[in-house]
């Protein structure tokens, strides 16, 4: 009791921290929202206690007291009825009037916000700033006190992004765009999960939020876009594992398991010995040597990004979505560096041992 009071209160205070029953308070909006939850939440208390009580006093008062006790009841009560219409009517208008003006809040991002394309597809989130050609998956950086506005789809079934402390929430269609916006208060990190049920690892579905200052976000996204122009090749293996994998990921294992396409362990050592078949009845060793259609192996990998139409692997289907124009050409080498140095990069069950640069992960 005690605690829902202070909560209650808590509300009244923009950007209030994590209580008992809900979440810190990060967002322009969340204030408002945890308003209409305490709102709703204390009618509901009243009413509970209130009908619990009026029960048992109906029950002790007018319990059978024998069998020869024979009361007519009343039928009808006028003011009776129109009061428990009325004050029931006037009650849900107050909490429409309360939720209707946070939902228009949530609806509509301010004019001038800043915009960030989000995907979502199995089991992943790939943020795009369109304004820096910056990419990031799993985490989001945007600026304090901004608004932001994710325009949102999806590659393959429904996802949801949920991010708790920003109190916003939103479905990701495929075929479809959806919206939400929201201006973080605070600056740190925030978890963006996906909330629609949506397959084997849909419970590791997450990303998170960094809320960096206004001055240091335009840096930190130019550093972003160019992240792998300053890199040596010596440096690319473990960027293309953090950075790209995750575009590969839905159809490629790192553990050797079979999905929509071949799984990348050992598939370096595959290509360059050339022992591929491919379902038009070649093999991928022919096709190597001088004057021939991929020279050196290195190529074949180029061409299976660009044109993955070109030769099929055999025991699969054409499902590879063409690269060409979504990878730079520095980033199709860090790539086939990953391929080469996939067992420095991967444990023996595929998790990814190193961070982006390079330093051993944990
Ligand atoms: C939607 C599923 C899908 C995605 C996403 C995908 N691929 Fe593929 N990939 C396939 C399929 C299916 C094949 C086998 C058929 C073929 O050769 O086109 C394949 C084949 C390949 C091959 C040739 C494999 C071999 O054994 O010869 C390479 C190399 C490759 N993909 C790399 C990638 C990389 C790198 C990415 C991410 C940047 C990626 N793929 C993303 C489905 C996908
Ligand atoms: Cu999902």
């Amino acid at each position: 009791m005690f605690s829902i009071l202070t909560s209650l209160l808590a509300t009244t205070t923009q950007g209030a921290p994590a209580n008992f029953w809900l979440p810190k308070q990060a967002s322009t909006v969340a204030q408002g929202v945890d308003f209409t939850f305490f709102v709703i939440t204390w009618i509901c208390y009243f009413f509970l206690f209130a009908i619990t009580a009026a029960l048992i006093i109906f029950m002790i008062k007018y319990r059978r007291k024998g069998n020869d006790v024979i009361v007519k009841g009343p039928t009808h009560n006028t003011p009776l009825e129109i009061a428990w219409t009325a004050l029931p009517l006037l009650l849900v208008v107050v909490i429409f009037v309360v939720g209707m003006r946070g939902y228009l809040d949530l609806q509509q991002a301010p004019e001038g916000s800043y915009e960030v394309q989000v995907t979502g597809q199995k089991w992943f989130w790939t943020f795009e700033h369109p304004q820096y050609g910056a990419t990031q998956v799993a985490e989001l950086t945007v600026p304090v006190n901004t608004p932001v506005r994710l325009l949102m789809t999806s590659q393959d079934v429904l996802h949801s992004v949920w991010i708790p402390d920003f109190r916003v929430k939103m479905d990701v269609i495929p075929g479809r765009y959806t919206s939400l916006w929201f201006e973080a208060t605070a600056l740190g990190d925030y978890n963006l999960n996906c909330t629609e049920y949506c397959g084997k690892d849909h419970s590791k579905m997450f990303a998170t939020v960094r809320v960096i200052p206004k001055e240091d976000f335009e840096k930190t996204m130019i550093k972003l876009a160019s992240e792998y122009e300053d890199m040596s090749v010596g440096q690319l293996p473990a960027y293309a594992i953090n950075r790209l994998y995750n575009r590969c990921q839905s159809c490629h294992t790192l553990d050797g398991s079979e999905s929509t396409g071949p799984s990348f362990k050992g598939l370096w050592d595959r290509v360059k010995s050339g022992d591929v078949n491919f379902i038009s009845g070649e093999k991928l060793s022919n096709l190597y040597g001088e004057s021939t259609t991929y020279e050196v192996p290195e190529n074949y990998i180029r061409t299976s990004l660009l044109d993955p139409q070109g030769h099929i692997v055999q025991g699969y289907l054409g499902a590879m979505p063409s690269f060409q124009g979504q990878l730079k050409d520095k980033q199709i080498t860090a790539i086939i560096e990953m391929f080469k140095h996939l067992d420095e990069l991967t444990d023996a069950e595929g998790n990814i041992t190193v961070n982006p640069d390079g330093t051993p992960r944990q």
